[in-house]
């Protein structure tokens, strides 16, 4: 290859070998997390459900649109962000020791990998985690006290508030960004009884380095320590974690200009928290937002390119989770001793408890994310007053990756961390003649059964019930539309799907349920152990395979993979599935061959089920990436 990674800072991190403290027993830990539950009402049973809970009249107030995160001026310019000024961004972690915290003042422990080779930043952000203040969900429940979130950037949390989803941090291609988060989440019991207060950030489906993915643990920065002395992924109350994107594709380390491959070209990504062992609550807790990455074909405007639908205006992110209420205290809660997953009964889209959305009779882009923790969705598009209409619209994009040309469908199914970028052409549908003829409203319906939350039926219940509605689209006047029809969209060249490189290792992957919680192959995580080594530029054949009946969105960091066969059928062209991806969804008795192949970065990434209930209980394997690689079969 044809650049070394940055050393790893070590300074302030002794190996596991060197006394790293070890990791406690997840069974006691679930209890412990779990033991300061409020559960009034609840049962609290394995198995159980948080239902029913107080009843919400749908559709009365409007969907917000998720502000986005501003730009910061670039360190040291007028108008820089004032945390600039008291820390500037360092290529190693800034770990001298804060005096007024006793903690070092960054959480992150390693160097920025290849920011020599991919440029500077050109961009900077800054977003401030904390408390989200008192805020309504839905006006027929009291103000909501429970949920953490992230600000604008600004240093006073009580004018620049925390809010949940997250910003939406909007990118391109070439132009490498950083983006500084900084802690201010309070410290002691967290409201509600759920949320851990340490907390680490993974851009979902970034092809990063492990310095800023915000990963889970490595076993070489301190494992599972609890010590911000000795953790490199975590960043505690009254720390900073300067995350770099280098804003480049796929191959760039291969690649004279450095610019990767425009066929690893990647859209509509998320980021999360993603704390060992605690990442379901702190997710239901409110760390997410949505990150968009546009570039020179799919520009945000929509008479540029593939002259896909304009954003801001008509290209909205649509992410969705599903809470359970304390019928007793009207808040948010969660079972955490149920590891099987967690299923609530209203669907918080964009903040808000099934709202509405004004839209124009013209074209959409919706960027739906299925943000779980262990929801199953399937969306259809219904009329209402007209349920027995079959309505039609486009998919572009799986897991943020553009398909070879727009899909035409009447649903997608989403596992939790999926996306689906679709276009709704909210006037040909409802002109006369049109699939939704006469049309003045249009749900955005979820109508898959799921009462199990280790795995959904296979029943889509039939459309048109209220209760099964994300948002209600009310359509207002034809207006000027200058997006291509889908229709007419015969290819997203070059954005194409690489060559499959055939795979000369193969591993299989079985996750199961045991030893107190979920695993894979038969064990649980163990954060002071890297499970298997990936040789970089070497392709990998990995089996997964799901036992029990239960249902995995199995997620692996850092590259994206191909699924090939599932269950012993190749997928091919025209198939939803025919794409990158980085999220692998099994249903009960699948067997899904995925290839992949490591590049440009070495280190140490996670592979996991996205139900995050089942990967606090375990179910994470940790593998690393470098020059030598091995050949486990079952790691
Ligand atoms: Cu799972």
């Amino acid at each position: 290859m044809t650049d070394k990674p940055q050393a790893r800072h070590s300074a302030d991190h002794p190996s596991h070998e060197q006394g790293a403290p070890a990791r406690p027993q997840r069974r006691s830990m679930l209890k412990a997390g779990a033991s300061s539950v409020a559960l009034a009402g609840v049962a609290s049973q394995a198995g159980a459900v948080l239902l029913p809970s107080p009843p919400t009249t749908p559709f009365l107030e409007s969907m917000p649109v998720v502000p986005e995160l501003p730009e910061s001026a670039a360190p040291g310019a007028v108008g820089a962000n004032p945390s600039f000024a008291a820390n500037r961004p360092t290529l190693t972690p800034n770990r001298a020791i804060n005096p007024a915290t006793g903690m070092p003042f960054e959480g992150r422990g390693d160097a920025h990998q290849y920011r020599s080779i991919t440029g500077e930043p050109v961009k900077y952000y800054v977003q401030r985690y904390g408390a989200v203040p008192p805020v309504s969900i839905h006006p027929q429940l009291p103000l909501q006290v429970n949920f953490w979130g992230a600000n604008l950037g600004g240093a006073d949390l009580t004018v620049d508030k925390p809010m949940s989803p997250t910003p939406t941090i909007v990118s391109r291609y070439d132009q490498p960004i950083l983006v500084r988060r900084i802690n201010n989440i309070p410290t002691g019991v967290p409201s509600g009884g759920f949320g851990k207060n340490s907390i680490s950030m993974h851009l979902h489906n970034f092809h990063t380095g492990p310095d800023s993915d915000g990963g889970p643990c490595d076993p070489a920065l301190g494992a599972l320590a609890e010590n911000p002395l000795t953790q490199g992924r975590f960043f505690f109350p009254g720390q900073y974690f300067d995350h770099y994107y280098s804003m480049r594709r796929a191959g760039f380390a291969t690649d004279p200009l450095r610019k990767g491959d425009i066929r690893e070209s990647l859209g509509t990504l998320w980021y999360h928290d993603h704390r060992e062992a605690h990442t379901a609550e702190n997710v239901y807790k409110g760390l997410a937002g949505m990150h968009i990455i546009f570039n020179e074909y799919d520009t945000g405007d929509e008479n540029t390119g593939f002259k896909l639908p304009s954003y801001p205006k008509y290209d909205i992110p649509i992410n969705f989770i599903d809470l359970a209420i304390d019928p007793a205290s009207g808040q948010a809660t969660v079972d955490l001793l149920n590891t099987d997953g967690h299923l609530g009964d209203k669907y918080l889209v964009n903040g808000k408890i099934q709202p509405f959305f004004n839209v124009e009779k013209r074209r959409y882009r919706f960027r739906l994310l299925d943000k779980g923790p262990s929801r199953v969705y399937q969306i259809y598009l219904t009329n209402p007053d007209n349920p027995a209409q079959s309505i039609p619209y486009w998919r572009i994009s799986n897991d943020g990756n553009l398909y070879e040309k727009p899909l035409l469908t009447t649903n997608v199914k989403l596992q939790p961390a999926e996306r689906a970028d679709i276009i709704v052409d909210f006037n040909k549908l409802t002109a006369p003649g049109g699939p939704a003829a006469g049309a003045t409203r249009l749900w955005l319906e979820n109508r898959l059964v799921q009462t199990d939350p280790a795995k959904p039926t296979t029943t889509v219940a039939a459309a048109g019930n209220r209760t099964n509605v994300l948002v209600e689209f009310r359509l207002g006047a034809v207006t000027p539309d200058n997006s291509r029809d889908p229709a007419l969209i015969t290819s997203f060249a070059p954005i194409t799907l690489p060559p499959l490189k055939v795979p000369t290792v193969t591993r299989t992957f079985k996750f199961g349920k045991g030893q107190g919680g979920w695993n894979v192959n038969g064990k649980i995580i163990d954060c002071s152990r890297v499970n298997f080594t990936m040789k970089r530029g070497r392709p990998e054949r990995w089996i997964f395979e799901t036992g029990g009946g239960w249902a995995h969105p199995i997620h692996n960091h850092f590259v994206e993979g191909r699924i090939v066969r599932r269950n012993g059928v190749a997928i091919g062209p025209g198939h939803y599935e025919y794409c990158r991806k980085d999220v692998v969804p099994l249903y009960p008795g699948d067997v899904v061959e995925y290839w992949v192949t490591a590049t440009d970065y070495v280190g140490v990434y996670p592979i996991h089920c996205h139900n995050v209930v089942h990967e606090d209980a375990g179910m994470m394997v940790m593998f690393r990436v470098d020059d030598i690689g091995d050949t486990i079969a079952v790691p």
